[in-house]
């Protein structure tokens, strides 16, 4: 008996064990065989159905084979060993089938990152999608928007500039696709009031994998509108500069800011868009944008999206606050209830003088084609504070949303590393490899008067929209 055991406890450390360590190890005592020899009682299981041996088997087992008890003991072991190894081999595939399998096809599959963002390693893969980690490659939107195209937003890069500004434009193109779009392959729409060279659409067309659209500028958009007299327009322009009133001399900034005011999001290039990304001329973008902005705003029914707010030169627009408040009391109706106004009244009831800083806009266009948006830009423009004054796209495009919007539609991209001049916004946490000093950027500057202060106030504003969690009890 005590020998029979032992063949038992020998058949079953073959599992473990190599077969030539099986056959040295042959005289041990059960107990001290391995772990895996602990279970001598296995033997007393019944045996199963009969199993062919294989001959390998037989050769090294004849010694047992020949004694009938050996034999029965063996061949005991031997149909454990397979059980065993059967039902360890069926929960391993059931793991890979469970776990590992949707991950590989995941990889595998990944065919829509055709550049660098292809190359994902499988670390990488677990590091974002299962440790939850921002890495500078993340395929998940990109492969939404390949496997699934109706979550590719409608949406473009929208660029106003000109020929000269061909450097430049390539500057910021350069930093758009290497931080967010070679992954998600937005188009651009490029818009010039003059049209644009070969020069400028070769070298934007070959800086990006993304479709590129190039459109002339109405020329109704970018001229006089009858009720304005251009010899007045020019007074007021010297007047301006005279004044010191920033740009106020140039021509071309005040058809600018007005186009940008009440016209870009009518060009025919951008009637099959829903959402678009301002972006101008030697910009940067600091930091890795690991999710699409257009399927954020979409998703979460979002109109316009900032990075600073800034305070405007009140010499540019000394008339505009009055011209939105008479605005405001002739269409009360138009003006929604929970609004952004308090963000932009000063205490005394006037305008602060904040604004969203346009020069980066992600936004929604059906927000500004909305009947209640072309009322107010007609009006404003009625008023030809566009050229006799130099009322800029950003304090319009606030005091828009102001009226328009309430604070749950405007979404502030702090994720969004950016920097337009010398005004700059770093994400004050340090991730998605933002190459930028939070402690220098704007929002930094909270207590000073002129730079954070508006941010300081959004903060507030926002805040004081939350709802409160009083202690329990109270
Ligand atoms: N096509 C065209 N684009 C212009 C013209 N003037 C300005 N832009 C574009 O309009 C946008 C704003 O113009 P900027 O001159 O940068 O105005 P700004 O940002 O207020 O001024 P800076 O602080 O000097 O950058 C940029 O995208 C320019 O490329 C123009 O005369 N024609
Ligand atoms: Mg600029």
């Amino acid at each position: 008996m005590q020998a029979q055991r032992y063949t038992i406890a020998h058949a079953w450390t073959a599992a473990c064990v190599s077969s030539s360590e099986v056959i040295a190890k042959d005289t041990r005592p059960a107990s001290r065989a391995g772990n895996c020899a602990t279970s001598t009682f296995r033997g007393e299981r019944s045996p199963g159905p009969a199993v062919a041996l294989p001959p390998a088997f037989k050769r090294r087992h004849q010694h047992h084979l020949a004694s009938p008890p050996g034999a029965i003991a063996t061949l005991l072991g031997f149909w454990q060993h397979m059980f065993d190894l059967l039902l360890s081999a069926r929960i391993f595939t059931l793991l890979t089938v469970l776990f590992v399998a949707p991950v590989l096809w995941d990889v595998v599959t990944d065919t829509s990152l055709e550049n660098e963002a292809s190359v994902l390693s499988i670390r990488s893969y677990f590091a974002h999608n299962v440790r939850g980690e921002n890495i500078n490659q993340t395929p998940s939107f990109a492969k939404r928007m390949v496997q699934h195209p109706e979550r590719h937003v409608r949406a473009a890069i929208v660029v106003v500039a000109r020929n000269q500004d061909c450097d430049d434009v390539l500057l910021s193109m350069t930093r758009m696709e290497q931080r967010f779009n070679a992954k998600f392959l937005y188009p651009y729409v490029f818009l010039n009031n003059d049209g644009f060279d070969d020069a400028f659409r070769n070298r934007t067309s070959a800086a990006t994998k993304a479709e590129t659209l190039y459109g002339l500028i109405p020329k109704e958009h970018w001229s006089y509108p009858p009720w304005i007299n251009p010899q007045e327009a020019a007074t007021a322009r010297r007047k301006m500069v005279a004044n010191g009133v920033l740009y106020g001399g140039r021509e071309s900034y005040h058809h600018m800011c007005r186009y940008f005011s009440g016209f870009f999001f009518r060009h025919p290039l951008l009637a099959r868009f829903d959402f678009y990304w301002r972006m101008e001329p030697d910009v940067h973008y600091y930091c890795d944008l690991d999710y699409d902005p257009f399927l954020y705003m979409q998703e979460n029914a979002l109109k316009y999206g900032f990075v600073i707010a800034a305070v405007e030169g009140p010499k540019t627009i000394p008339s505009l606050w009055g011209t939105v408040q008479k605005f405001a009391k002739e269409h009360s109706g138009l003006v929604v209830k929970d609004n952004l106004l308090p963000w932009v009244t000063s205490r005394d009831g006037g305008y602060n003088l904040c604004h969203f800083w346009s020069n980066f806009e992600i936004g929604d266009l059906n927000f500004f084609r909305s009947e209640e948006y072309l009322q107010f830009f007609d009006y404003l423009d009625r008023q030809g504070g566009f050229f006799f004054e130099r009322w800029g796209d950003a304090p319009v495009h606030s005091l828009a949303a102001a009226l328009f919007l309430n604070h749950s539609e405007v979404h502030f991209f702090q994720d969004i590393g950016y920097r337009h001049n010398s005004m700059r916004h770093c994400p004050s946490f340090n991730r998605n490899h933002c190459a930028c000093d939070a402690q220098t950027a704007v929002r930094y500057h909270k207590a000073s008067l002129s730079f954070g202060r508006c941010h300081k106030a959004w903060d507030d504003f926002v805040a004081s929209k939350q709802p409160r969690h009083l202690p329990a009890g109270r």
